[in-house]
C-alpha cells in the first residue's frame, strides 16, 4: 500500500498535462467546425442540419448563388431531437436549380408537380452512408419539385411498424390544417430507394382529378412475393388514417396471426379485405419500385444503356424513377456503388437515351380503370 503513495502527484500531473493537450486539440477541431457552420449557416435549406457534416468544402464557392427563394428550411424536415437529416450541400442546391431548368426543357412530359405531394421516409439508428446518399437522391427530387421530405428520427414503435406510426403523425398533422394548403398525396419511400429520375413529378403517377378516382386512396404494387410497401402513395384523408391505425392495432387484434413481414403482411391482409380493397389501386411494380439488375455488370449496361435485351420486366434502367434495393445481398455497398455510378449520369431525357418512359402506359392504365377494363398485365405490369 504505501509505496503507492509518492506515485500519486506525478500520475496527477500526467494525467493534468494529457488533459490539457487533447482540451487543446479538441477546442481548435471544434473552432474549425464552428467556422465551417456559420460560413453555411445564411444558406441553409432546413434548421438543424447545419455542421452534422462536412459536405461543404466541395462546394464553398457557391453559396451566395443560391437563390433566395431556395433558401428555406421547409423543404427538409426531420422529426425529433435527434438530427438524422443528410446534409444538402451547395453542389446539391445548384443540382436541382439546373435540373430543375433541364428537366423542363427535355422531360418528354410536365415536370411541375399538380398536387400538392411529399415524400416521407425514416432514418433512424446509426448513419450510413448508402442510406444517407439513396435520402440526398429523395431530397434532390424534393427540392426541383419545390415539395418536401419528411424523415422521422426517433424510434415511435417497434421495428418496421415505426413506418405506420410516422405516417399516421404525418397524416393528423396535415389534417389539423385547412384542405386547401394540406398536402393531398403522401409517398413513403424506404431509405434504400434511390431515385433515378428526378424529373418526373410525384403527381404523374396519381389518377386524374377527377369524380371517377376520387374513391383511390392508396397506389401500391407488388414484387414477387406480393405486395411491398417499400414505396407507395396515399391521399392524405380519414381513410388514410384509419388503415393506418387498423395496421397498426392488428397485432393486437389478430395476435394469431402471423406476421412473416411485420407491417408489410398486415398491410397486404388488410387491404385485400372487402372494406378496403375498392380504394386501392395496385399499379406495375417497376413504376416507382424498380429493382436492380443483381448481375455484376449492372453499373456499366446502366450507365451505357446497354441493357440486355432479356433484362427482366422489372429491373430498374434508364428512364425508371427509382431503384429499390429490397433485399439484395451486400447492400450498402450496391447502393453507393449505384450513387457514385449515377453522379456521372446526365439527365437521361436531356441525352435521350431513356429505355423506359411509363407517361402513356400510367395514362392507359387510368383511362382502362375508369372504364373498367383494366387487365391483370396492366396491374401487374408483367409483359
Ligand atoms: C423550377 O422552374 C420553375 C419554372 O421554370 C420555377 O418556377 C421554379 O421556381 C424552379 N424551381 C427550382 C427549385 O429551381
Ligand atoms: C469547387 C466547386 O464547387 N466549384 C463549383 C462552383 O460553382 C459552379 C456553379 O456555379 C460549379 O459548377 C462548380 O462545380
Amino acid at each position: 500500500m504505501s509505496p503507492s503513495g509518492p506515485w500519486v502527484p506525478k500520475v496527477l500531473i500526467a494525467v493534468l498535462t494529457l488533459g490539457i493537450f487533447y482540451q487543446l486539440l479538441w477546442y481548435s477541431q471544434t473552432s474549425l467546425s464552428t467556422t465551417t457552420c456559420t460560413e453555411n449557416t445564411g444558406s441553409a435549406w432546413f434548421q438543424g442540419v447545419v455542421g452534422t457534416h462536412s459536405e461543404h468544402g466541395e462546394d464553398a464557392n457557391t453559396t451566395d448563388t443560391v437563390p433566395p427563394s431556395l433558401d428555406n428550411d421547409k423543404t427538409h424536415i426531420s422529426y425529433g431531437p435527434t438530427q438524422c437529416m443528410p446534409a444538402f450541400s451547395d453542389r446539391l442546391k445548384h443540382l436541382a436549380i439546373t435540373q430543375n431548368e433541364t428537366c423542363a426543357k427535355h422531360a418528354p412530359f410536365q415536370t411541375q408537380e399538380t398536387r400538392r405531394v411529399a415524400l416521407a421516409s425514416i432514418n433512424t439508428g446509426d448513419p450510413e452512408e448508402a442510406y444517407q446518399r439513396a435520402l440526398q437522391s429523395q431530397m434532390l427530387h424534393s427540392a426541383i419539385h419545390e415539395t418536401s421530405t419528411h424523415i422521422l428520427c426517433e424510434d415511435l414503435a417497434d421495428g418496421a411498424w415505426n413506418k405506420i406510426a410516422f405516417l399516421l403523425n404525418l397524416l393528423m398533422t396535415e389534417m389539423l390544417k385547412p384542405a386547401s394548403s394540406r398536402l393531398e398525396w403522401i409517398m413513403w419511400i424506404d431509405r434504400d430507394v434511390i431515385v433515378l429520375d428526378t424529373c418526373r413529378p410525384l403527381s404523374s403517377f396519381l389518377p386524374p382529378p377527377t369524380a371517377a378516382f376520387d374513391k383511390i386512396n392508396l397506389i401500391t404494387n407488388h414484387d414477387a412475393l406480393g405486395l411491398n410497401a417499400g414505396v407507395f402513395m396515399f391521399r392524405v384523408n380519414e381513410w388514410s388514417i384509419q388503415l393506418f391505425n387498423t395496421i397498426l392495432a392488428f397485432r393486437y387484434f389478430r395476435p394469431d396471426q402471423d406476421l412473416v413481414l411485420a407491417e408489410q403482411t398486415a398491410m397486404e391482409i388488410i387491404i385485400q379485405e372487402d372494406q378496403w380493397k375498392d380504394a386501392v389501386a395496385r399499379v406495375p411494380w417497376y413504376w416507382f419500385n424498380a429493382y436492380p439488375k443483381l448481375e455484376d455488370d449492372s453499373l456499366d449496361t446502366y450507365r451505357e444503356g446497354s441493357e440486355p435485351d432479356d433484362l427482366e420486366w422489372f429491373r430498374a434502367r434508364k428512364g425508371d424513377f427509382a431503384v429499390h434495393f429490397a433485399g439484395v445481398g451486400g447492400r450498402s455497398e450496391r447502393m453507393l456503388e449505384w450513387t457514385e455510378m449515377l453522379d456521372h449520369v446526365d439527365n437521361v431525357w436531356e441525352k435521350g437515351d431513356a429505355l423506359r418512359d411509363v407517361t402513356g402506359e400510367i395514362q392507359t392504365y387510368w383511362e382502362s380503370y375508369e372504364s373498367g377494363g383494366l387487365t391483370d398485365a396492366q396491374i401487374s405490369g408483367e409483359p
